[in-house]
């Protein structure tokens, strides 16, 4: 079977290697994709004798990228800046998806590198490496590495198994066309010194109590609706941890004749919402976030949308039964 991953454009490895340094920048709200595809990209081009700067607006809400919230900076040096980097966007498939930190190099050459099947290129003909197919973004990232010939340090391969692990959910939202390329890109991880047990309890060790507590309050909120076609779940404006969604998620999706999952968090004057179908039920949920301005992929994506949780909940009742005809 053919890899899932073209070759990279020419293009964008050169642009790579003629930098004299970059700056890179991932979405705002990170999780764990997000983050390690930066700090990825950043190792392999220290590797390469470039300066870097690495921006995230944050929140770091998420207790699996708390720890690397101080590595990170809110926008780029002004002397950086003025030496013209090139931006390296990752994991985002929209311009306004890095948030505040890309107001001040909108203007700077960049690459686009990233896995979401929804958005709008946002750079110049040759200048992305976008698959889709990739489970995470840090396996386009490996790609990359693998075509400009760096090799493979402890550090580098421990980035690049942290967004797999994640986007991948440990493995299980591989299909049969993803599996074979991920699990051979996980192995040359673990070849070069990363241990998939310290990732699993770095990555679902250290939560509070109460964060596991609101997230039963979410899963206890699930409602039936369209028939049972969809569990409808709340999350109140007070609970913060950005994990507790992933827990809901992976609970909800086990309810018998469902073929999906709406999540819809109350951030008090827009409503953020959160979609995930069954693998097996056909239902393109990156479609449905795009209609409400989102994006994502088939079984996973979100989406923002002013208003209150009411008017929300309304509007995906409709939505959602046009999918189902
Ligand atoms: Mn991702």
């Amino acid at each position: 079977m053919a890899s899932i991953f073209p070759q990279c454009d020419e293009r964008l490895l050169d642009a790579i290697q003629k930098a004299s340094g970059a700056i890179i920048v991932s979405h705002k709200n990170p999780d764990g994709d997000a983050i390690s595809s930066t700090l990825a990209m950043d190792a392999i081009l220290r590797t390469m004798g470039k300066r870097t700067e690495i921006l995230n607006d944050g929140p770091f809400l998420r207790s699996d990228i708390k720890r690397f919230e101080g590595l990170f900076r809110k926008e780029a040096s002004d002397s950086f800046i003025s030496s013209s980097p090139l931006v390296i966007v990752v994991d985002c498939s929209t311009p306004d998806r890095p948030g505040d930190a890309f107001s001040k190099i909108k203007d700077l050459e960049r690459i686009v590198i990233d896995h979401h099947s929804s958005g709008l290129p946002f750079t110049t003909e040759g200048m992305s490496y976008i698959v889709p197919q990739s489970p995470s973004t840090t396996l386009c990232i490996n790609e990359v590495r693998k075509a400009l010939g760096i090799a493979l340090t402890e550090e580098i391969a421990y980035f690049l198994y942290f967004g797999f692990a994640t986007d991948s959910g440990f493995y299980h939202f591989l299909s049969e066309k993803t599996a074979p390329d991920a699990l051979e890109a996980a192995a040359s991880f673990c070849r070069a010194g990363v241990s998939p047990y310290d990732v699993y309890d770095e990555l679902h060790d250290g939560r509070k109590l109460s964060d596991i507590k609101d997230m039963a309050a979410v899963i206890q909120s699930a409602e039936p609706v369209l028939g049972g076609a969809f569990l409808f779940a709340y999350q109140d404006a007070s609970m913060k941890d950005g994990k507790l969604s992933d827990g809901v998620y992976a609970s909800l999706l086990e309810t018998e004749g469902i073929k999906g999952v709406v999540l819809f968090k109350d951030k008090e004057g827009s409503v953020e919402i959160g979609f995930r179908s069954k693998h097996k039920s056909g239902i393109d949920v990156g479609k449905a976030a795009a209609m409400l301005g989102g994006g994502g992929h088939m079984h996973a994506s979100g989406a923002t949308i002013p208003g209150t949780v009411d008017n929300a909940r309304k509007r995906l009742l409709e939505i959602l039964s046009g999918f189902l005809q």
